[in-house]
């Protein structure tokens, strides 16, 4: 995984050329693998001990608990302190900017056609 200056991990680097090499079908299932190889296999959903576990096969051994804490809080969207595959693939999306902005531009060309006056 390609990192930035100051050490950080660059998702917006990363995502959107896996796009273009995959196609989005194929992003979502290569997103859909990174979800089962991080999850806790008895209960279906990452955790925090999961991620710690597991974040080595995804080339994320560097993360800090802090950082894996953040994730899994920043990912949970319905407060069970775990994510399932939807949270887990929103927070892949919020995490790369460049994926975002094409996903802006759905949404925009979509509100463009209904109420809203450009
Ligand atoms: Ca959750």
């Amino acid at each position: 995984m390609a990192s930035s200056r100051n050490g950080g991990v660059v998702f917006e680097d990363f995502f959107p050329a896996m796009v273009d090499k995959l196609g989005q079908e194929g992003f979502m299932k290569e997103l859909c693998n990174g979800f089962h190889l991080l999850m806790d296999t008895e209960k279906g959903v990452i955790t925090f001990e999961s991620l710690k576990k597991n974040a080595a096969l995804l080339g994320l051994q560097g993360m800090s608990d802090e950082e894996i804490m953040c994730m899994v809080r920043e990912g949970d969207m319905d407060g069970d302190q775990a994510l399932n595959e939807m949270e887990f693939c929103t927070l892949m999306f919020r995490l790369s900017p460049a994926l975002m902005e094409n996903c802006k531009e759905m949404l925009e060309e979509a509100f463009v056609s209904t109420e809203f006056d450009y």
